[in-house]
């Protein structure tokens, strides 16, 4: 094979790669949350990622706020920082998943560097929670404290604007409709991937426009007497 003929099959898939990193790249690299699955009622787990410090400077503690919609998450344990959660009043009372009447919801969820995490490393905190049972977009502004500075994660479209066109977007889940002939919520015994799974079809899906992509050209170099 000469080089030229090499060259007209790589720059496909060189394309295609590209493509499919486009597709990636905005969500990852701004504060993101990942849910496990994101139908209305279900027990999920949400994984907040840091990609960069703060205009380079190490990140040294992450603050994630939770929506009034949601009154407690758990935390997953990280063995690089320490995790502690704080509490707020609610403005009324409501009865939990046991039938307990409750007066506070949790307000937040902070994660503090035991060794502060370079700019250019990515570390993920894992939530685990139940959904609420209405569909909606549930907002967690999040603020990434570093070294030198911070970064408040914490902006919202205004109405007619995309999350696309902010500087420091809040990280957002969207709630969606439960399937009909799913099991209850409360019967549910693991988080399912519904999320996951369509952030992997997408990244398949490019990963295979560049074989097909590449293969096309591979044939048509082949066939080139
Ligand atoms: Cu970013």
């Amino acid at each position: 094979m000469t080089p030229r003929n090499l060259t007209r099959i790589l720059t496909p898939m060189a394309a295609a790669a590209t493509f499919g990193l486009t597709l990636v790249a905005p969500a990852a690299a701004h504060v993101s949350i990942t849910p496990s699955t994101t139908t209305a009622g279900a027990y999920s787990v949400l994984t907040v990622s840091v990609s960069h410090g703060c205009d380079g400077s190490a990140t040294t503690e992450v603050e994630i706020q939770l929506p009034e919609e949601v009154l407690s998450v758990t935390p997953t344990r990280n063995p690089f920082w320490d995790v502690r959660t704080t509490t707020v009043p609610l403005d009324e009372p409501t009865t939990d998943a046991h039938g307990n009447t409750v007066t506070e919801r949790m307000g937040s969820v902070v994660y503090t560097a035991k060794d502060p995490l370079p700019d250019g490393q990515r570390d993920a905190f894992d939530l685990s929670l139940q959904l609420p049972d209405q569909v909606g977009t549930l907002t967690f502004p999040t603020v990434q404290t570093c070294v030198r500075g911070a970064t408040g994660w914490v902006e919202s479209p205004a109405e007619g604007q995309s999350a696309d066109e902010l500087d420091h977007p809040a990280p957002t889940v969207t709630v969606t409709e439960g399937d009909a002939g799913a099991a209850p919520a409360d019967t549910v015994a693991g988080p399912a991937s519904e999320g996951v799974d369509t952030m992997a079809a997408l990244g398949v899906g490019a990963g295979v426009l560049g074989l097909l992509v590449g293969g096309a050209a591979l044939t048509r170099a082949r066939r080139r007497p």
